[in-house]
């Protein structure tokens, strides 16, 4: 009798143990800037932009697909048609995109479809969208 309540007591303990230590790592990735709760997977229709450029450099979707970049970086970034210094229209420019924030485009015509970031220019790589 004893000894089995000195087991439970020891599983207890284990279990508030673990509970604890679950907690510092959900903190810890919480703290690098992952959400433990939400599946950090890019989906088949999305660039993720970083500091260094885009990611994939260049995605090739199907007429009428609209791609969504997602600011994966700490810093603002845009998504612009074209290249630095030159700017086109083959979608509407994002507004300036803060950490997390998205901008859809959808892209009706097929073609190979350049862009960057504006407010960096040439300082990082720019992405390619390839329409079939
Ligand atoms: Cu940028």
């Amino acid at each position: 009798m004893k000894r089995a309540k000195r087991f439970s007591e020891l599983i207890r303990r284990r279990r508030r143990l673990l509970l604890v230590l679950l907690g510092a790592l959900a903190l810890a990735q919480w703290r690098c800037g992952e959400n433990p709760l939400q599946p950090n997977m890019r989906g088949p229709n999305e660039v993720w932009i970083f500091s260094s450029g885009f990611d994939p450099a260049t995605l090739t979707v199907s007429a009428g697909t609209t791609v969504t970049w997602t600011n994966k970086d700490n810093v603002t970034h845009d998504v612009t048609s074209g290249r630095p210094g030159n700017v086109e229209n083959a979608f509407d420019p994002s507004p300036n995109l803060k950490p997390n924030d998205t901008h859809p485009a959808a892209f009706s015509q097929r073609g190979t479809f350049n862009y960057f970031c504006l407010t960096h220019g040439s300082s990082h790589a720019g992405g390619r969208i390839v329409v079939q």
